[in-house]
């Protein structure tokens, strides 16, 4: 059986480009197949955009369960921040492509808590099941990571990991002709919450300089406002991101 009514659920405009973008540079994967592209109702910035032939709509899964399982055989989250009611997850196939290397450091902006605790980093596709980020693994690939990665570093390195997984497997999954294997073990889960908490940093904090200087490659992403303090005398939060250099 080949899955042949698919929707891809996305909040991620690079992730859902390449897939749009993959499709049509391999047309034998889309003859005979509905694609339709979707994101949540508050992504204001994918909502209504054209991406090649498609057009993104916004589109709300537990609203909609019901909708989604009568007119499609398979869904796809590509970064979809909403989360999969359970009546969708037991009745239709729904696969997840994840940046992060399943079981360790699941949910929330793994390459921050990879650089924090060590755990691998990678990319997985996986089938999704009611836990998050915890289904029977599709392919995934491990990135390394180095001593002087920011967060941005690490993930560019997670996105072309994430791009050869689709580019891999996609195939065998509209064909539904994958084989899956269980995770290692239950791993670990961080929200988004845990992330909100790294942000402040406590200027008495006790941390050694190997410590600090992981918190803050952690929190460097590119222009995001990520890592602050608050200065004592005028009260102001500032914002503090670090740059590495490794010899060439
Ligand atoms: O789409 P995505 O790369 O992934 C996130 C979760 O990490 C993932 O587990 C979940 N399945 C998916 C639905 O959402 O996240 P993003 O595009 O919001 O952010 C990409 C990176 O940007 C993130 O890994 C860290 C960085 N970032 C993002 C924001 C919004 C920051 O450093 N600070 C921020 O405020």
């Amino acid at each position: 059986m080949a899955y042949k009514k698919i929707l891809v659920v996305s909040d991620n405009e690079h992730i859902l480009s390449f897939l749009i973008d993959f499709l049509g540079r391999t047309p034998e994967l889309s003859a005979d197949r509905s694609f339709r592209f979707v994101c949540s109702p508050r992504n204001n910035a994918l909502a209504g955009k054209h991406i090649g032939d498609y057009v993104v709509e916004p589109f709300d899964v537990k609203l909609n369960y019901q909708e989604t399982t009568k007119y499609h055989d398979l869904v796809i989250s590509a970064h979809c921040k909403q989360l999969f009611p359970e009546e969708l997850i037991a009745s239709c196939k729904c696969i997840n492509i994840h940046p992060g290397f399943n079981p360790y450091n699941r949910g929330w902006y793994p390459q921050v808590f990879s650089i924090l605790n060590g755990l691998p980093l990678g990319a997985t596709i996986h089938e999704i099941d009611p836990e998050i980020d915890h289904g029977s693994i599709i392919s995934q690939k491990e990135v390394p990571l180095y001593a002087w990665d920011t967060s941005l570093d690490a993930y560019n390195r997670v996105q072309e990991a994430e791009e050869e997984l689709i580019t891999q497997s996609l195939g065998h999954i509209l064909d539904a002709s994958y084989t899956t294997s269980s995770p290692s073990e239950e791993g670990n889960l961080n929200l988004k919450k845990d992330f909100e908490t790294l942000r402040e940093i406590n200027l008495d904090g006790n941390v050694t300089y190997k410590q600090a200087l992981d918190r803050l490659r952690a929190l460097t992403h590119g222009d995001f406002k990520n890592a602050y303090f608050y200065d004592l005398g005028t009260g102001k939060k500032v914002y503090v991101t670090i740059k590495l250099e490794p010899e060439d």
